[in-house]
């Protein structure tokens, strides 16, 4: 049994209304997909000191060691599966706001599903924040969704990945108090999510938008099965990334952004 105690959010409305905290898991997506599927409340959240086999997107591996931040949280809301991006977008702004405000440095959110951090002051923005969201439907809409995050705070980041990966503890130079991070970050999750609940995306997008490293930049997205170059417009209400190319305009769901001009 690795599961321990001694968290507990009591400002949060939804996210965090249950707790599991465990010491090593192979993910915790994975672990919050079970809960899900007995009928845990959304809110549930499940943290881990550290995944073996932490998960990216597209089957990628997420670099988990004891340190950072690991966490899945169950969501529920009422929307069809075109939508899904949107609960990434709110998780990646609520760890961006949650890091700016902690830690007082210019954070920024790389679309689809990345936060950003400088490497030394105006230097290279590198990633210290990825964000997973897996969803499960039923009669065509969302039965679920997993949310997670993986945020680097006082992990070692393994040499192969230092070119574009960075802890928070490597950018400040000093250790970080991770329990209020996640405190933090998952309160922000929360207000946003309450409030995409009441009022939509429109809000959170325009914050977004405040804080993205690539409106406005020449980029290059790999996507499944092409590669599409132009110059970064828009990201509109279902968060698909407007892209000006050579050959008009095109609308990207999901891929790898590389940023061609400065960030
Ligand atoms: C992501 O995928 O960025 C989503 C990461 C989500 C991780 C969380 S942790 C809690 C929850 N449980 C899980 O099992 N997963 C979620 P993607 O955009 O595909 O990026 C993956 C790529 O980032 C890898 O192929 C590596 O190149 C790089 N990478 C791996 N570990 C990293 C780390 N710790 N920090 C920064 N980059 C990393």
């Amino acid at each position: 049994m690795n599961r321990v105690a001694g968290i507990s959010f009591r400002t949060s409305k939804i996210i965090g209304r249950k707790i599991f905290h465990y010491l090593r898991v192979t993910s915790t997506q994975d672990k919050a997909k079970k809960f899900a599927e007995k009928g845990f409340p959304e809110g549930t959240i499940v943290i881990a000191e550290t995944q073996t086999l932490g998960k990216g997107r597209l089957g990628r591996r997420w670099v988990s060691p004891r340190g950072g931040i690991w966490v899945s949280v169950i969501l529920r809301p009422e929307i069809a599966a075109m939508e899904a991006p949107k609960m990434t977008m709110i998780g990646s702004l609520a760890v961006a706001k949650a890091i700016a405000e902690l830690t007082g440095m210019e954070v920024k959110v790389k679309w689809p599903n990345d936060v950003l951090i400088p490497a030394i002051a105006g230097g290279p923005f590198k990633k210290v924040c990825g964000v997973l969201t897996e969803m499960v439907l039923g009669a065509g809409r969302v039965s679920y969704i997993i949310a997670g995050l993986g945020i680097n705070v006082n992990n070692r980041i393994p040499p192969a990945l230092r070119p574009k990966a960075i802890s928070l503890k490597d950018a400040m130079g000093r250790t970080v108090a991770k329990q209020k991070l996640l405190r933090r970050a998952l309160e922000k999750f929360d207000r946003y999510y309450l409030e995409f609940k009441k009022k939509g995306m429109a809000p959170i997008m325009k914050e977004y938008k405040g804080m993205s490293a690539v409106l406005d930049k020449e980029v290059e997205i790999e996507c499944p099965e092409k590669i599409i170059r132009g110059k970064a417009l828009d990201i509109d209400e279902y968060g698909a990334l407007i892209v000006q190319t050579g050959g008009g305009r095109k609308r990207v769901i999901a891929g790898d952004v590389t940023i061609l001009s400065k960030v």
